[in-house]
């Protein structure tokens, strides 16, 4: 008899083995004695089951809950979007920190160093991941948590990997809103970390208080290996592996960031983003850049600034989703489809202009929406 293992319906038929959810059937005998598979599906837990357990700061209902969340089964989506419906009065207890930096830059080891201090503080820490070159790669970067091996120990601390993108607006989506269900759970302090390469900067930004640039020292040239752009999203920018032979070379990086960070407007109104060092391995300037997260957020918190800025990233979020979706109806539609076959031919055969082409499409699109304009 060949026993097959099943995969849930929240699976994409494509899906890969990123999604770790292949069901294996138990075994049961039958009246005459033979052994036969039985699917011992898990107790399904109602939107009540899951919010409860939730706020009690059940571990397996949370993590089971951020499986809806990441589901892309539309059935999902309704009941996972109660689910945030429920807990949202109880979310935004938090200190929201997204951390940054090129792969190697030990992002992954300075989350496991910060969060086991933050965990003897008797603190709760969520850590997620966030990769929007999953869907693509299909690459849920599960080889990070090994990396935090300590910290995966720690009964305060709850790490998960980074969801794959697939519909119903993918990957930020499915990370904002696992944030706001780890918070309900009562975890008070939240580091996000971007993984792989990609767009990920941003997409954290946007959903985090303090934003920190984790940044080597380089073979001379360490203000060029990374993008400009990411050094003005920083509400820090910490200067890593600060030891053995390295730690003067990080000393005259920190400095020679410090004067850049001079010339540049704060991504924060009211905050001086400034550089640090610390290193990972030995702990040393760990405590540091916490107690500037912490001033951070009480001096924000103090001037209605964090409230602003998480109000702010709320309203972003939700023109995005809302265009996103916009977006994916026009796009999606039979006669802009068909429109748009028609003008690539006429394109390739150089008998229309690419600026006529653009407007036979706002032409179908605003004959099928905006009628009346
Ligand atoms: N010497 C030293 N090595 C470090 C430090 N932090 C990380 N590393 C090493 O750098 C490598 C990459 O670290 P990892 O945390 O995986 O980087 P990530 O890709 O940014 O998450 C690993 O081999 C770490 O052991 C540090 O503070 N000092
Ligand atoms: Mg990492």
């Amino acid at each position: 008899m060949t026993v097959k293992s099943y995969k849930p319906e929240w699976v994409p038929e494509d899906g890969g083995s990123e999604f770790a959810t292949a069901v294996m059937p138990g075994v049961s005998e039958s009246e005459s004695g033979e052994s036969i598979p039985v699917y011992n599906k898990i107790k399904k837990l109602t939107c009540e089951d899951y919010v409860n357990g939730i706020l009690s700061g059940d571990r397996m209902i949370l993590a089971r809950a951020i499986t809806v969340i990441e589901s892309n089964a539309p059935k999902h989506f309704e009941l996972g979007q109660e689910i945030i419906r429920r807990i949202l009065p109880y979310t935004g207890n938090s200190v929201r920190v997204g951390i940054t930096g090129i792969p190697g830059a030990g992002k992954s080891t300075f989350i496991e160093a910060l969060g086991c201090m933050l965990c003897n503080e008797g603190k709760k820490i969520a850590v997620l991941a966030v990769d929007p070159s999953s869907s693509v790669t299909k690459g849920s970067i599960l080889g990070d948590k090994t990396r935090m091996e300590n910290l995966s120990r720690e009964s305060n601390a709850f790490i998960r990997p980074s969801p794959s993108g697939g519909t119903l607006g993918g990957v930020a989506r499915k990370s904002r809103e696992t944030l706001l269900l780890c918070e309900a759970a009562g975890y008070d302090t939240i580091l996000v970390e971007t993984v792989g390469v990609g767009q990920g900067e941003t997409t954290v930004r946007s959903m985090v208080d303090f934003f920190l640039v984790l940044v080597l020292t380089g073979a001379g040239d360490e203000l060029q290996g990374i993008k400009k752009g990411v050094i003005e999203l920083a509400d820090a920018i910490l200067v890593n592996k600060a030891d053995g032979n390295n730690k003067q070379r990080a000393a005259v990086a920190k400095a020679d960031y410090n004067q850049v960070l001079h010339y540049l407007r704060p991504a924060t109104e009211g905050w001086a983003t400034k550089a640090y060092t610390c290193s990972s391995i030995t702990g040393e300037g760990i405590s540091v850049i916490w107690n500037v997260v912490t001033e951070f957020k009480a001096k924000m918190e103090s001037s209605g600034k964090l409230q602003k800025r998480r109000k702010q990233q709320e309203w972003e979020w939700i023109l995005q989703m809302a265009w996103t979706y916009i977006h994916s109806v026009i796009s999606q539609d039979s006669s802009i489809i068909e429109c748009e076959k028609i003008l690539k031919e006429q394109l390739n055969s150089g008998d229309i202009t690419a600026s006529v082409a653009a407007q036979k499409i706002i032409d179908v699109a605003k004959a099928k929406w905006a009628p009346y304009n």
